[in-house]
């Protein structure tokens, strides 16, 4: 099932890192054979940024909106001048940005013209298993699926990629990732910037390696998490700058990569408002200097421009914890992400709100089930991925506690699919104003318990699976994931019936 070029060379490389042999890391991040490149900064910012093309789809009866999605082949220019072979959907790279809003119904037509099968995933999205896009829900070459499901949850950008299992980092290393934003039902939440592409722009941020042929490079050195690139890319532009005309400008950051973990900030250091994190809207605006990004995680943030001025996003590498030796993983690395122009005159933008939104709370203590779910090498609790197997039955609306924890010395991370939790404590503590809001993935600091509660919804389905996992795609290709299934209560999840046997 997994591909073998993961196989051996990982599994020498779990067990030396069980055992602590921090000799055989450095020999990682040293200047010999097999090295990791540092990172290339861009040489200018003279590009316009690539802005995804927005796709609001067709309505095609009252609140019924409809898309479609094509995954294809094509080329794109990394900023080397070099035709790069890419994926994407609609387009040679990355995808439209797809918007819809609260309470429709949503059917999106999906076409595989790829040479091999793939999925696609809804990722933050609450939805019938059956239309989740997981590694059960394959398209062959040539092949269309169809999912329909109505949004039932607030405002977010979520966002769409592939899940092959044993596949999902190439495929989305290739090109193949696009954001959906939910807008509140009536539209667009005006008290935030909201003009797509002007003041409201998505950021997709992805780190790429190209080889002498300026083909992808998917080979990963042998790296404990897997691909880690030499250059950084916002929407696929290298070295990109966005011109703004508004005092505020608002960036939907996307952590797009396979692997790196970005600890994301301006280059005077400036303040700047979080305003939602992977679920939604926080209940107030978290003013900070940084926000740490894992594989998967979204940050909406909120900067405040002058006139004329010239400022730089930059990842200043990621906090990540108790990890050994943090350089291997990219921790050190200091990257210029994009630049933002401001325009000599620059339009008035309405205060960010001291009050955003809501957020129900939810008691630890009326917690229907509790489950614990230990991170180590390519395992959850001891086992590797099974797509036969259940790992959890879950009785549909039940609030849940789920413990997580890495046990490892190098980065996880854990995303939960069908709902949104709630960072409840962090080793027994409070979460920080960061992981206080809705969220479906989150950076496992090592040997650091996550206490995460979560209402599973009303899509009782006992055939169909979700899916837990690291989102660091190669740990999940190597089997860091589990099933889930969400039943009536009283029921019992059977997956006899399922394809993919
Ligand atoms: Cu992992």
């Amino acid at each position: 099932m997994l591909p073998s070029r993961h196989v051996s060379r990982r599994t020498l490389l779990v067990a030396g890192l069980a055992t602590m042999t921090v000799p055989a890391m450095s020999s990682c991040s040293g200047t010999g054979g097999g090295a990791r490149r540092p990172v290339t900064p861009p040489d200018d910012f003279s590009t316009p940024l690539a802005v995804p093309p927005l796709d609001e789809g067709t309505m095609v009866s009252p609140g019924v909106r409809e898309f479609a999605l094509t995954a294809r082949e094509g080329t794109h220019d990394m900023g080397t001048g070099v035709a790069t072979p890419t994926w994407g959907f609609n387009g040679d790279h990355l995808g439209p940005t797809l918007r819809a809003r609260s309470g429709e119904t949503v059917r999106v037509r999906v076409t595989n013209d790829l040479p091999e099968e793939t999925t696609v995933h809804w990722h933050g999205m609450h939805l019938p298993a059956v239309m989740d896009g997981g590694p059960h829900q394959m398209i062959e070459p040539g092949g269309t699926w169809e999912p329909v499901w109505t949004i039932d949850q607030p405002a977010a950008s979520l966002w769409y990629h592939p899940h092959p299992h044993g596949a999902t980092e190439e495929h989305v290393y290739r090109g193949l990732a696009g954001m959906f934003w939910i807008d509140p039902d009536e539209g667009p939440d005006t008290r935030l910037p909201h003009r797509y592409g002007v003041d409201d722009v998505p950021v997709v941020v992805q780190d790429k390696r190209l080889d002498d042929d300026g083909e992808l490079d998917l080979d990963d050195q042998g790296l404990e998490i897997g691909l880690l690139g030499d250059r950084v890319l916002a929407n696929g532009t290298w070295g990109g700058h966005v011109e703004a005309s508004t005092e505020l400008l608002r960036l939907r950051l996307l952590n797009g990569s396979t692997a790196r973990t970005y600890g994301l900030g301006f280059s005077d250091d400036r303040d700047f408002d979080v305003v939602a994190t992977d679920g939604g809207l926080l209940e107030r605006p978290v003013a900070t200097t940084r926000v740490r990004l894992s594989p998967g995680e979204r940050a909406e943030v909120v900067v405040r421009l002058a006139p004329a001025e010239r400022v730089r996003l930059v990842s200043y590498g990621a906090e990540l914890g108790d990890v050994v030796i943090p350089s291997v993983f990219g921790a050190d690395d200091v990257i210029d992400v994009l630049e933002i122009r401001a325009r000599d005159r620059l339009e008035p933008s309405p205060p960010v709100p001291e009050v955003l939104t809501s957020i129900e709370r939810l008691d630890p203590s009326a917690a229907d089930a509790r489950r614990e779910w230990e991170l180590e090498g390519r395992e959850i609790n001891g086992q590797g991925m099974d797509m036969d197997r259940v790992d959890a039955t879950v009785t549909a609306g039940a609030l849940e506690q789920w413990t997580v924890r890495s046990r490892n010395p190098y980065p996880h991370n854990f995303h939960v699919h069908d709902v949104q939790f709630r960072v409840v404590a962090v080793d027994g503590a409070p979460p920080p104003p960061l992981l206080a809001g809705l969220k479906d993935t989150v950076y496992l600091e090592p040997h650091v318990s996550y206490d995460l509660l979560m209402r599973f919804g009303d899509h009782a389905d006992p055939e169909h699976p979700y899916m837990f996992h690291c989102h660091l795609l190669l740990h999940e290709d190597d089997g860091m994931m589990g099933q889930f299934v969400v039943v009536d209560d009283g029921d019992a999840a059977d997956l006899s019936g399922h394809e993919g046997h």
